[in-house]
């Protein structure tokens, strides 16, 4: 109860920080996308994991608001990186309370132009449990985010209890192998079976694929062989605030 109204505080003081996560492009070696990641800072407690306060905002119904600051802050911060002549394509995580209003759609859009954020630069994830219910609805939805211009990520791909069969009913562009499956690929002899198979069925759909939760070199090394395209992880870099990131970049080139 202390921590709901803590948080309702937060939100409006608008005191959450947002951090990225770089994305490692493979093809080209380079970093050019992150993830936004919510944190925080509790006046008390230190930083608070969104691990704790995501399914307590969703609980609450304060996820549509906290999914606004977000959203408002990576798109200016996208806008920030372009003025520094820096194309970073920033993922924001959608949880399935904020898919199901389809009023995101009109957020979406209203952000996007306030803040002047290229659309192409925007993406969101949604996990596989967002594509569960009200299938028609939600393909709805999806439908109208990407005809903004901005592309949609499934996340913690492989651990939802869904069907293959929704990947060619919902539009989406990126599948993000849940690190699970990279866990087990502790040295070159590791087969890895199940993350190969991701792969080639993310590519034989048309789709990016990220490996995420990249901690070792064995583990880059096993992405790189099988043409995975975007590799992201503690090995790459933990997600850091907006001032850090340019140096990661540069670290990385
Ligand atoms: O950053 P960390 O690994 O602690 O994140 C824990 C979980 O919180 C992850 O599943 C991540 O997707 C989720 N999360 C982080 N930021 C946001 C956010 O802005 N919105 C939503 N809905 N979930 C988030
Ligand atoms: O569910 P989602 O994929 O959005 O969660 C992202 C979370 O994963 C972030 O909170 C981030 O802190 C965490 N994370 C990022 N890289 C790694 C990693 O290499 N290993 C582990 N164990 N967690 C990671
Ligand atoms: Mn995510
Ligand atoms: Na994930």
């Amino acid at each position: 109860l202390r921590l709901e109204r803590d948080l309702r505080q937060a939100l409006q003081r608008s005191s959450l920080q947002v951090y990225y996560q770089p994305k490692l492009c493979l093809r080209l070696n380079r970093i050019t996308q992150a993830e936004a990641l919510v944190r925080w800072p509790h006046p008390q407690d230190g930083m608070i994991s969104p691990g704790i306060f995501v399914p307590l905002a969703e609980e609450t119904g304060l996820i549509w608001a906290l999914g606004e600051q977000v959203l408002y802050e990576s798109c200016c911060q996208i806008a920030a990186w372009c003025a520094q002549g820096l194309e970073i394509k920033v993922a924001v995580n959608i949880s399935a309370h904020q898919l199901r209003n389809d009023k995101l759609v009109d957020l979406v859009q209203k952000i996007l132009a306030e803040t002047q954020a290229p659309p192409h630069l925007l993406e969101l994830e949604l996990t596989e449990s967002c594509l569960m219910e009200d299938a028609s609805a939600t393909r709805d939805i999806m439908h109208r985010l990407r005809n903004l211009g901005i592309t949609l990520a499934i996340d913690d791909f492989g651990t939802g209890y869904s069907s293959l069969g929704y990947l060619q009913r919902f539009p989406v562009d990126v599948l993000k192998i849940d690190r699970c499956f990279l866990q087990e690929i502790t040295s070159d002899e590791q087969p890895g079976t199940l993350t190969r198979a991701i792969v080639a069925l993310g590519h034989g759909l048309g789709l990016h694929v990220v490996g995420e939760g990249v901690e070792t070199a064995a583990q880059i090394a096993f992405l790189r062989r099988l043409h995975c395209d975007f590799a992201q992880g503690y090995y790459i870099s933990p997600p850091v605030p907006a001032t850090e990131f340019v140096q990661v970049l540069q670290d990385w080139q």
